[in-house]
């Protein structure tokens, strides 16, 4: 039988094996034959190995990429196409040929090509290694925005850092984290294509001096440097179903020729192999977010090295057209800055402008200041990027004479609006005073740049009332919101075939690049049929995903019961412990028999912690304990689960997402920027239990209150509490919460492992606790009573269920992504013309 995942609604392509593109099974059975035997050199034996059989076919699907990529560049190139440069250190793409095969409309044939060479597909699939270059919502999105761009057809171009090695795997020992490098290139990577003759040189160190030249004109060179090459890998990023391929340029450093010879001549053979090897490091390791990794030189020359290679790219492909005229290069370029990492791109395009191609201070300050546009992602002020001013002359001095430079020019600003405000030029300054002076990144890319957004209402709110007040004050119109999303082709279509394919069959596929079509499912909402294949759509994901888990880590799950989810970075001010409480909460209710309409319920959170975060490993650590007591405790048997989900990644989300009957969105109010994970549970049809934070507030205003568990303190609360928030005074008040905290204090899941929460429980009893755990316990565990009894009524569960999703339309990138063209980007779209000739006939030698 066909595997079930690909099963689509489509009779026509199944029934002529032809698909949108022309290309039948047999295309892909000849190509993926040639590959499997004459490039990768096997026997025709393909089930035997699923690795190479995965191979073959990533190859004869990116044949189809090929052409189209070209000819799209081509486009822009002739159209002379405005165009975008999204420069983000993280690009967390997870897996490409699911989505790829999707993009193409070609899943139908390739999985019944491969079915009849004996293969089952999802097999294949499940070879892949995920892409895991970065650490979170900030890189997940700038994937889901790529897939966005190339769908709507927008000129965008991803620039990033091709890491060795991504975000660390994680494995759990004696219930602890333990991090295992990543190192998902060594076996190779065929989405990936080398193009070593566009490597660039990029500086560091030296000194700079004004040397004059023949017109006598003055210059700032930077000289004695030591450089590196930065040499791009491209991946090719399709659209849905059109002819558009844009790109994504990741760079690789790579030491210098020359470089090595000056030393080598020196005679200090190995010390020139050990300065080669120091240059190789740049693109080495992602940064875990650790707040000890802040200041960390290595990191600068990796923000340096991404904002230098992309900007000489972007720069030499403009001269290479109009040579030295930049008149009109600000009307066709944008660079979106994602979050503070790449700002310092911001004196990078300055240099470059004036110190390689002559313009005035004042012109490379207006384009740079036209061109550039910046996206925060965070409201706490610790996570607020600064570098030593020290670290930057060393490392980057002709950047950091640009950046006083910068600064000198704004505060004048700021002191002819406000005169004699000497607080404020204070506040203001991008140079932080103090024993060492600090570059504050955050205000360099507010002060460069000509848009400043948050990534949804609330976050954007605060940031202009908050940490950014100042700045609105001086320029309330560079000031605005961009709302996040996901895409709805990785995160609906792929992850959830079957649920896709029950909304195609019902309202059409309209909706895959039109989410808000969804709507139109409000009306089954109220269909008994419809309403039976939509739960037991949800049954067999959660069937799936149990069956995947008993392989995986040998646990059984109880299919009935409610598929309760957390599963996000882990840190203090998302509360996982205020998860765990209630999960304690439980517990004790049923040990003490409190167990009236008991409704069974599995409770499963997964996050990796930064290495260096204590806090969060305990909680981890936590997790794995209660999560032991429970599980083994005969009197607890299928009422209740805990389980952590290790290594928790893009292709982990695939897989739980379909599963998720409640989406935990728990974070202290004012603290989520916005949240990705609680979009992509609503679109596969979880209800969120939620505070009032982030993208939650958008979440219940699309869905309504009633489809909605809100609980907590408001943003306006937190902040009123503070200062008088007393823990232990509302614990003295709660005899639930006194239990709960009596169990752990008394030791009961660390019965062999004396005091090792001490400093956790001690945090949340705080009066100082910032995330003021306590203060939400009861109010959550109200609302947790409140999906209990929702849960109980599976009719009124179920319909729930269909209004999230039904009312997920806003949560799609495309629509993020038309609010930032509109409101910042200004594309136009560059359809693709596509000779059909070209995409029928099979690319391979025969
Ligand atoms: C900082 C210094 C040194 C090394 C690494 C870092 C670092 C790396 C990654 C700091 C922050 C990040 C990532 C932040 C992030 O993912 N933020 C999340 O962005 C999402 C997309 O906008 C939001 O939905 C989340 O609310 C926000 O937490």
């Amino acid at each position: 039988m066909p595997n079930q995942r690909f099963v689509t609604s489509n009779p026509n392509t199944s029934a002529t094996n032809v698909s949108i593109l022309g290309i039948t099974k047999e295309d892909f059975i000849d190509a993926f034959k040639w590959y499997y035997v004459h490039l990768l050199g096997r026997e025709e034996n393909f089930h035997t190995s699923p690795f190479y059989a995965c191979e073959a076919l990533s190859m004869s699907i990116r044949d189809r990429l090929m052409e189209r990529w070209k000819t799209t560049n081509k486009t822009y190139v002739k159209m002379e196409s405005r165009q975008v440069f999204y420069l983000s250190m993280e690009f967390l793409m997870g897996r490409t040929l699911s989505n790829a095969m999707l993009n193409l409309g070609i899943i139908d044939e390739a999985t019944q090509a491969m079915h009849d060479l004996g293969i089952e597909i999802e097999e294949l699939l499940d070879r892949e290694q995920d892409a895991g270059l970065g650490n979170g919502g900030l890189g997940r999105l700038a994937a889901c925005f790529i897939d966005s761009c190339a769908t709507l057809q927008l000129p965008v171009t991803g620039y990033g850092l091709r890491y060795e090695y991504g975000m660390f795997t994680q494995v759990i020992v004696n219930g602890e984290q333990v991090e295992k490098p990543d190192h998902w290139l060594r076996q190779g990577n065929v989405w990936e294509i080398e193009r070593r003759e566009y490597s660039l040189r990029i500086k560091l160190g030296g000194h700079t001096e004004v040397q004059e030249n023949e017109q006598g004109e003055h210059r700032i060179c930077w000289i004695s440097t030591q450089d590196v090459l930065a040499v791009p890998f491209d991946t090719p990023i399709p659209g849905f179903k059109n002819n558009t391929v844009n790109t994504l340029r990741l760079w690789k450093a790579v030491a210098t020729e020359e470089f090595n010879l000056d030393e080598f001549n020196a005679g200090d053979y190995a010390e020139s192999v050990a300065s080669k090897v120091k240059a190789e490091h740049i693109t080495m390791v992602l940064y875990p977010n650790d707040a000890n990794e802040n200041g960390k030189e290595l990191r600068l020359r990796q923000q340096y090295f991404l904002a230098s290679a992309s900007l000489q790219d972007v720069i030499g492909h403009w001269t290479q057209q109009h040579g030295n005229e930049f008149g009109n290069f600000a009307k066709k370029s944008c660079f979106q800055l994602n979050d503070t990492h790449p700002s310092i791109a911001i004196a990078e395009l300055m240099r470059l402008l004036m110190d390689v191609h002559g313009l005035s201070w004042a012109a490379a300050r207006e384009i740079t200041q036209e061109t550039m546009a910046y996206t925060n992602h965070t409201l706490l002020p610790e996570a607020l990027e600064k570098w030593p001013v020290s670290l930057m002359q060393r490392l980057l001095p002709r950047l950091m004479e640009i950046i006083f430079e910068i600064n000198a020019c704004f505060m004048s600003e700021v002191a002819a609006r406000w005169p004699g405000d000497i607080d404020r030029l204070n506040r203001m300054s991008i140079i932080e005073e103090g024993d060492q002076q600090q570059v504050r990144m955050a205000y360099l890319a507010i002060v460069g740049s000509f848009s400043v957004n948050g990534v949804a209402q609330l976050h954007s709110q605060l940031l202009q009332q908050g940490l950014f007040r100042d700045f609105y004050e001086l320029w309330p119109d560079k000031f605005n919101n961009k709302t996040n999303g996901v895409t709805s082709r990785r995160w609906l279509a792929s992850c959830n075939p079957e649920l896709a394919a029950l909304i195609t069959d019902t309202i059409g596929d309209g909706w895959i690049t039109n989410l808000v079509e969804l709507k139109k499912l409000e009306l089954f909402a109220e269909d008994t049929g419809f309403r039976n294949r939509w739960y037991s759509i949800k049954q067999r994901a959660k069937q799936r995903f149990i069956a995947h888990k008993k392989q995986q880590q040998d646990i059984d799950l109880n299919p009935e019961a409610l598929f309760d989810i957390q599963v996000k970075r882990i840190h203090e001010y998302k509360r996982q412990i205020l998860n765990v409480l209630h999960v304690i909460h439980l517990y004790d209710c049923i040990k003490r028999g409190d167990t009236l309409n008991w409704v069974a319920r599995c409770v499963l959170i997964g996050g990796k912690a930064a290495p260096g975060y204590v806090m969060a490993k305990k909680t981890i650590k936590l997790i794995s304990n209660v999560s032991q007591v429970i599980n083994s405790d005969p009197d607890i048997g299928d009422k209740l689960g805990l389980f952590f989900l290790p290594d928790y990644r893009v292709s982990g989300m695939e897989m739980i997402c379909p599963a998720a009957d409640l989406s935990e969105q728990i974070s202290t109010a004012g603290k989520e920027a916005s949240g990705t994970g609680n979009m992509k549970m609503m679109m596969n049809g979880a209800i969120t239990i939620g505070t009032l934070d982030g993208a939650n507030i958008e979440i219940r205003e699309e869905v309504g209150d009633e489809n909605f568990f809100l609980f907590g303190l408001t943003e306006d609360q937190i902040e009123a509490r503070r200062g008088r928030y007393d823990p232990e005074a509302i614990i003295a008040l709660d005899d639930d919460l006194q239990r709960v905290m009596q169990l752990l204090e008394s030791g009961h899941f660390n019965q062999f492992e004396p005091r090792i929460f001490d400093d956790l429980i001690a945090a949340i009893k705080s009066k100082d606790d910032p995330w003021m755990t306590i203060a939400d316990f009861r109010s959550y565990i109200n609302a947790q009573k409140r999906v209990e009894a929702a849960y109980r009524d599976k009719n009124h569960w179920v319909k729930m269920s269909i209004l999230n999703c039904a009312n997920s339309g806003k949560f799609s990138t495309d629509r993020t992504i038309n609010d930032y063209n509109s409101g910042i980007w200004k594309l136009e779209a560059v359809p693709v013309q596509y000779p059909p000739e070209i995409y029928t006939k099979n690319p391979r030698p025969s």
